[in-house]
């Protein structure tokens, strides 16, 4: 790896230039001229440098062999580069040892691993799991099967006004029951960073164990598993300038120890007779089966990438641009915002007076402006806040203050039309 040179700042049109995507242009609608592209879905995934691509391309060109299981050069150089970039993510957190990483297709398959291997060993009928409000269903649901399966309960710290955690209700819902507590650290549709510390804080104290769910906050803030002493966190390569199929599975090192395995195969065993056998080491225990290795490569290098940046340079430019979009969309007419935050990340979710999201999305995505509209696969919360649906804008460390007053251009042609067919 080469030296990691953080500041706190960068620059921007330099980084942009490492990403071939955002030097395309897109046909605006109606007018047939080209525009260039504005990617505000980065909270859906983000996109990818130049040396990302390069490392999952020179993986194929040069050293394309299966991991673990080939002693020929071709198979020791995969293993290296694939076990590299594990020890480059370990690093990148905090964690103690490489391992504690756990390569998994995404955060989706962290949590199910834990709500599996662990979840079905040490949760019984009558037990209760702590979630939040504001959870995706990649957090809830793996917890909803559980509890179905074994009897159990989910509970649930609920969510302000501002759309902030209510933490003085953990202690009442902290009980003798509760087995785990799951909680996301950062919002995807409020934007809220959770202060998991406390709530970690308030589990421990208790003996109970504390899941993350980062996808929303490695991607964007310095997240230090140390610092936080979470016990599982789980995370995607594919928002953090990494190639989809590929995330992290982070477990202390005693825990993952004692669990069951998630899937059987080869690769999580150490010896097999037909009737038994005996499971690999963490994290081999874990990865039944073939990897996958050019996307575990193409992570450590977006590590990489995104270490030389320096995560707090990334966390201040995108608070400053988070500010800034929020003072923007505050002029638009009948914009509604949802979330608060004085803590928050680079999610902004809103409407605009009763136009539907969907057509927001579209007007939008005419002027070559990407955002994301629907329930951002958190229906209960979207309840919770009255809505059906919102618009939202996810920005990153790539996005500029210009691309955001295209953005408002946009929004507020989006207005103006629907005005006038109203
Ligand atoms: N949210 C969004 O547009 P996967 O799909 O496994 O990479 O990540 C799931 C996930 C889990 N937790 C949170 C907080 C998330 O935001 C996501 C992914 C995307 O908001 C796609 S729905």
């Amino acid at each position: 790896m080469d030296p990691v040179v953080a500041t706190l700042s960068y620059d921007v049109a330099a980084v942009r230039r490492d990403f071939p995507i955002l030097g395309r242009s897109v046909t605006v609608r109606g007018t047939g001229e080209a525009a260039p592209l504005i990617y505000l879905d980065n909270a859906a995934t983000s996109q990818k440098p130049r040396q990302v691509l390069d490392a999952v391309i020179g993986y194929y060109e040069r050293m394309n062999a299966n991991v673990h299981r080939a002693l020929h050069r071709l198979g020791e150089e995969a293993t290296t580069a694939f076990e590299e970039s594990r020890s480059a993510v370990a690093e990148s957190i905090g964690a103690r040892s490489p391992a504690e990483i756990v390569f998994t297709r995404g955060t989706t398959e962290g949590i199910n691993l834990i709500a599996s291997a662990w979840g079905r060993a040490n949760v019984r009928e009558g037990d209760e799991i702590l979630l939040t409000e504001m959870e995706h269903h990649s957090n809830l649901i793996p917890w909803q099967l559980l509890a179905a399966e074994k009897g159990a309960h989910l509970r649930f710290i609920p969510i302000r006004e501002d759309g902030t955690l209510d933490l003085d209700a953990i202690e009442s819902l902290l009980t003798e029951r509760t087995r785990i507590v799951a909680v996301t650290h950062v919002s995807n549709v409020l934007g809220t960073i959770n202060d998991v510390r406390s709530i970690i804080d308030a589990a421990h104290a208790r003996d109970i164990p504390v899941l993350v769910d980062a996808a929303q906050s490695v991607p964007h803030i310095p997240v230090d598993v140390g610092a936080l002493d979470c016990d599982f966190l789980a995370f995607s390569g594919h928002k953090m300038c990494a190639p989809t199929g590929i995330g992290v599975l982070y477990g202390k090192e005693s825990l993952l120890a004692d669990m069951r395995p998630y899937q059987g195969g080869g690769e999580m065993i150490r010896a097999v007779w037909y009737d038994r056998a005996e499971w690999n080491v963490p994290p081999y225990k874990f990865e039944a089966g073939t990897p996958d290795i050019a996307g575990a490569i193409g992570l450590g290098a977006a590590v990489d990438y995104l270490r030389r940046i320096g995560m707090p340079a990334i966390r201040l430019y995108e608070e400053d641009l988070t500010r800034y979009a929020l003072a923007r969309l505050e002029e638009v007419e009948d914009i509604r915002v949802y979330g608060s935050s004085p803590d928050r990340g680079a999610v902004i979710s809103f409407n605009v007076g009763s136009i539907h999201p969907h057509d927001v999305a579209q007007i939008l995505d005419s002027d070559g402006v990407a955002v994301r509209a629907g329930h951002h696969c958190a229906q209960p919360l979207m309840r919770k806040l009255g809505v059906a649906a919102t618009a939202r804008a996810s920005l990153s460390f790539y996005n500029t203050a210009e691309e955001v007053d295209r953005s408002i251009g946009s929004l507020e042609k989006a207005r103006e039309f629907f005005r006038r067919v109203a």
